[in-house]
C-alpha cells in the first residue's frame, strides 16, 4: 500500500524562538551559542538566524570566529535556553501529532507523521494539510517551519530541506526520481562527509551517479548491506515505519471515528485498536511510559488535549484504556461540541528493566 509521509523540520530553530522572546532582535544577526566557559568567547555555535548566516556564519563554527564574521553588524550573541525550547518543541510538535495517523518525534525541531489516511491517499489534500499545520504552527507560536511530502520518511525529509525557510515541497511518487538525481549524495540523510569524499572517489558525487553505481563495486568499498542501503536510498526507497524510531519520545494514534459524537463509551470502542497498536510498540520496543494523553478534534477542528503523569512508569497497556478514558470524560464535560477525530498518546517513556532511559541516547 503506498504510503503519504509528511516531515516538519522548524526554521533557525533556537534563534526564531529567541526571536520572539525579544522582538527588539528582529532584522538583526541573532547568534545562539554553546558556551564553554574557557574564556567569555569560547564555545560553538548551537544555531543562527538567516540575516547571521549571510555572513557565513553555520552550526558548529567557534564562537570566535562568527564574532570575526559579523563584526559591525550589531549581531546579538545568546547562550542556549534548551528549557525554553524544549517546551516550544513540545507544544509544536503536539500539534503536528494530531494531524496523522502515526506521529514520530524525530529530533527537537523535527516530527514526522504518516498522513496516507488523514490525506485519503491523495497528495493535494496532503499539501492542505501541510497548510494547515504551517497556519497553526505560525498562530499559536509565530513560528515559521518548512514541510516535505513525500511516499516515504526519507524523500520527505530531504523534500522538508529543499527549500527553507517556510517551504512546502510535495513530491509525488513518479517525481522522486527526478527530484533526487542532480543532488549531491550528502542529501542523503546518512551520508556525511566521509562517505561522501569517498564516493567521490569512485567518480559519484550525485545521487543519480550513486543510482546507477555498479552495486559489485559499491559492496566491495563499503560492505554489502550498506550498498544495499546507499542503492535504495539513492533510488528513494525507504521501508521505515513512522513511529517506531528509538529516539522518540512518545508514542500516539489518532483516527477518524465514524460518526462525529461525544459519547465516550462510543468514542473508547473505537480506541480499542489503537491503543491494542500502542501496546504491541511498548511490548517491541520494551518500553514503559508515565504519562497518557488524549486528544479530541471537534467538528470545527478545534483540537483538545489532555494528559496525566502518573506516580509511576508501567508498561500496562490497561492504565492506558483506563487514563484516556478519564480525559475523554474531562474534554467532553468541559465542551458542547461533537468530536470528529480522537487520538491516544504515552509518553515519558523509558527502556524498562534498568535498561537505559530513551533521553540517554
Ligand atoms: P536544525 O534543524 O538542523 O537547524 P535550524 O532549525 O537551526 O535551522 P534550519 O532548520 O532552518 O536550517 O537544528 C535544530 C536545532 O538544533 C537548532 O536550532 C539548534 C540545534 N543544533 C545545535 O545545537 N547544533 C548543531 O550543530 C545543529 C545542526 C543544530
Ligand atoms: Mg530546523
Ligand atoms: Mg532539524
Amino acid at each position: 500500500m503506498e504510503r503519504i509521509v509528511l516531515h516538519l523540520d522548524i526554521d533557525y530553530f533556537f534563534a526564531q524562538v529567541e526571536e520572539n522572546e525579544h522582538p527588539e532582535y528582529k532584522g538583526k544577526p541573532v547568534v545562539v551559542c554553546v558556551y564553554s566557559g574557557r574564556d567569555e568567547t569560547s564555545g560553538v555555535v548551537s544555531t543562527s538566524n538567516y540575516e547571521a548566516r549571510k555572513y557565513g556564519v553555520k552550526s558548529g563554527m567557534p564562537i570566535k570566529i562568527a564574532i570575526a564574521h559579523l563584526k559591525g553588524t550589531g549581531a546579538v550573541f545568546l547562550p542556549v535556553d534548551h528549557e525554553l525550547y524544549s517546551r516550544i518543541s513540545q507544544g509544536v510538535m503536539e500539534i503536528v501529532s494530531t494531524y496523522g495517523e502515526k506521529f514520530e518525534y524525530a529530533s527537537i525541531d523535527e516530527g514526522v507523521i504518516e498522513i496516507s489516511e488523514a490525506a485519503h491517499r491523495s497528495y493535494g489534500e496532503a499539501k492542505e494539510i501541510a497548510e494547515k499545520i504551517k497556519k497553526e504552527i505560525l498562530g499559536k507560536f509565530h513560528l515559521t517551519c518548512s514541510i516535505g511530502i513525500g511516499p516515504n520518511r526519507l524523500v520527505a525529509k530531504i523534500a522538508s530541506d529543499f527549500r527553507k525557510p517556510n517551504g512546502l515541497t510535495v513530491v509525488k511518487p513518479d517525481e522522486v526520481g527526478a527530484f533526487l538525481e542532480k543532488m549531491d549524495v550528502d542529501k542523503i540523510p546518512g551520508i556525511g562527509k566521509k562517505s561522501r569524499d569517498f564516493l567521490a572517489t569512485m567518480g559519484i558525487h550525485v545521487v543519480g551517479q550513486l543510482r546507477d553505481a555498479d552495486p559489485a563495486l559499491l559492496g566491495e568499498a563499503f560492505g554489502k548491506k550498506t550498498a544495499g542501503w546507499l542503492i535504495n536510498s539513492a533510488k528513494g526507497i525507504d521501508e521505515t515505519e513512522v513511529g517506531i524510531a528509538w529516539e522518540q519520545k512518545q508514542v500516539s494514534r489518532i483516527m477518524t471515528l465514524k460518526n462525529d459524537t461525544r459519547d465516550l463509551d462510543g468514542i473508547m470502542n473505537s480506541m480499542k485498536p489503537l491503543v491494542q497498536e500502542i501496546a504491541d510498540e511498548i511490548r517491541e520496543m520494551e518500553i514503559s511510559f508515565s504519562s497518557v494523553g488524549a486528544t479530541l478534534i471537534d467538528e470545527n477542528m478545534k483540537t483538545f488535549t489532555k494528559s496525566r503523569t502518573l506516580a509511576h512508569p508501567t508498561g500496562d497497556a490497561n492504565e492506558i484504556t483506563k487514563i484516556a478514558k478519564m480525559l475523554f470524560a474531562e474534554i467532553i464535560s468541559e465542551t458542547k461540541m461533537n468530536f470528529r477525530r480522537a487520538g491516544i498518546k504515552i509518553e515519558k517513556l523509558e527502556k524498562r528493566k534498568g535498561q537505559k532511559t530513551l533521553g540517554e541516547f
